[in-house]
């Protein structure tokens, strides 16, 4: 087992092939593999990641599994319930919300998912993260309108009911915040400890259906005239952003429902505009109207916010697309690994670009790098799992991913994206990221 293990090494320090987990055989018996992530919360280092299998003595474990009943089976279970909810030893399993304001305006700020606690593609609707700029409002899906106007033929009014006789379809796209990873950004230069959530959470994951804005706008008829749409949602901040024509014709959605379900308020119910790739600002949510117009409207939330100051002073106006980004979630910050051994480094990568075609993982702080196994197929404008094996050898060591996506993008070492910009750029921050494992397991956040 050990040459084996030896014979797939493919980069320094003990990354290990990534077809080295399909091979079960190669396993069975010989290994101890995962458990849970430990759960962690933003103010405790405490939870060790167990992956050591228990190992049990077959024939006195079916002499005692006979004699020993747990109390689960002595009782009836729990009665039925019209809406699920997690498990209550789950309920550390939370949201990380910030309020910059304060008391002052309680509801602009943001509720981030805890990448750490997470697994798969797809985030739980009570987990997806959320970006209000002034709390979210209460919409009696009875009285919403929906109003298409500006540079048409014929201005167009919805109610729920007519809209949600439109075809549907559904999609899995994932939205990101233009301001994810600021802690990564050139706003700090010192590295903050805190949780992969707190660090690359303002990304979800989610199933969408609803009508392509195409079929309406081509309905409304649009006039020669028409290169832009403004969409202004009916929140008390009014937010609202100019955004191309070609995007809004090419594959916008106007979501009804999410993983299934209505929309969660948090996420814009009972409609939202959802930009597959675009910053998770301009998917306005609470949708009310989308107004054609000749250019951009310029609105408070284009100006004021989400430019990119550039190293000569000139900003950089309208960067829609999400870059590639990629983010190890466990081994993550605030955990702690459990001794040296064998691990399976497990992550997340998206680009707003389209797919992911590799993502590659460093155990030797970006020195050689080992191709990590994307998980399923990747979606265009969805978040893609990957895995990697990894045999630690219990020496400080540091862990990074790097994606690359189908247009030839790659992320970029943080001293190389920062150089781009102006001091204090905190949008569109995709930099590599590195976590720092210490020779007690300890995982930290650094700059290198
Ligand atoms: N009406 C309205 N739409 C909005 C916002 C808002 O505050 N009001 N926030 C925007 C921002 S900054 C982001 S990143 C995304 C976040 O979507 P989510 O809260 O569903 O994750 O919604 C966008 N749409
Ligand atoms: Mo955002």
């Amino acid at each position: 087992m050990r040459s084996e293990l030896e014979a797939s090494l493919v980069a320094k320090n003990g990354l290990l092939d990534r077809r080295l987990f399909m091979k079960g055989g190669l396993l069975a018996g010989s290994i101890a593999v995962f458990a849970k992530p430990g759960r962690v919360d933003d103010t405790s280092t405490e939870a060790a990641i167990n992956y050591e299998a228990p190992v049990f003595d077959v024939q006195s474990a079916s002499q005692s599994i006979g004699a020993f009943l747990p109390d689960s089976m002595k009782t009836p279970g729990a009665i039925f319930r019209g809406y699920g909810k997690p498990a209550g030893a789950e309920s550390s399993v939370q949201r990380i919300i910030l309020q910059p304001y304060g008391d002052l305006a309680p509801g602009a700020g943001i509720a981030m998912t805890p990448l750490q606690s997470l697994e798969g593609t797809i985030t739980p609707n009570g987990l997806h993260f959320e970006r209000s700029h002034n709390g979210r409002p209460t919409i009696n899906p009875d009285e919403h309108e929906f109003l298409i106007h500006g540079l048409v033929q014929q201005p167009l009014k919805f109610s729920m009911d007519i809209l949600s006789r439109y075809p549907l379809i559904s999609r899995n796209y994932f939205i990101e915040c233009a301001g994810n990873s600021f802690f990564n950004s050139n706003l700090f230069s010192e590295a903050t400890q805190v949780s992969v959530g707190m660090i690359h959470g303002l990304v979800s994951g989610a199933e969408w259906t609803g009508i392509p804005l195409s079929i309406l706008l081509d309905e409304a008829g649009l006039l020669p005239e028409g290169k832009w749409i403004l969409a202004e949602g009916a929140d008390s901040a009014g937010m609202s952003r100019s955004i191309p024509l070609g995007k809004a014709m090419d594959d916008a959605i106007i979501a009804i429902y999410q993983n299934g379900e209505m929309l969660r308020p948090e996420q814009g119910y009972p409609m939202r505009l959802l930009l597959p790739g675009f910053e998770g600002n301009m998917s306005v949510k609470w949708l009310r109207r989308i107004k054609v117009t000749s250019n951009p409207t310029y609105t408070k939330d284009e100006t004021s916010k989400y430019s990119d100051l550039m190293p000569d002073g000139m900003a950089r106006q309208f960067t829609y697309t999400m870059g590639v980004k990629s983010t190890i979630t466990r081994p993550a910050g605030g955990l702690v690994m459990n001794g040296p051994g064998l691990y399976e480094i497990s992550g997340l990568a998206w680009s707003g670009s389209g797919k992911i075609i590799k993502v590659e993982v460093s155990a030797d702080g970006g020195t050689t790098w080992a191709a990590a196994a994307l998980d399923g197929e990747p979606l265009t404008r969805a978040l893609t799992r990957f895995r990697i094996p990894w045999k630690w050898d219990g020496l400080p060591t540091l862990l990074q991913s790097r994606a690359t996506d189908e247009a030839g993008n790659t992320q970029l070492r943080r001293d190389v994206w920062s150089a781009q910009y102006a001091e204090g750029q905190l949008y569109h921050c995709n930099a590599i990221q590195t976590w720092s494992i210490a020779r007690n397991g300890e995982v930290t956040n650094v700059f290198i």
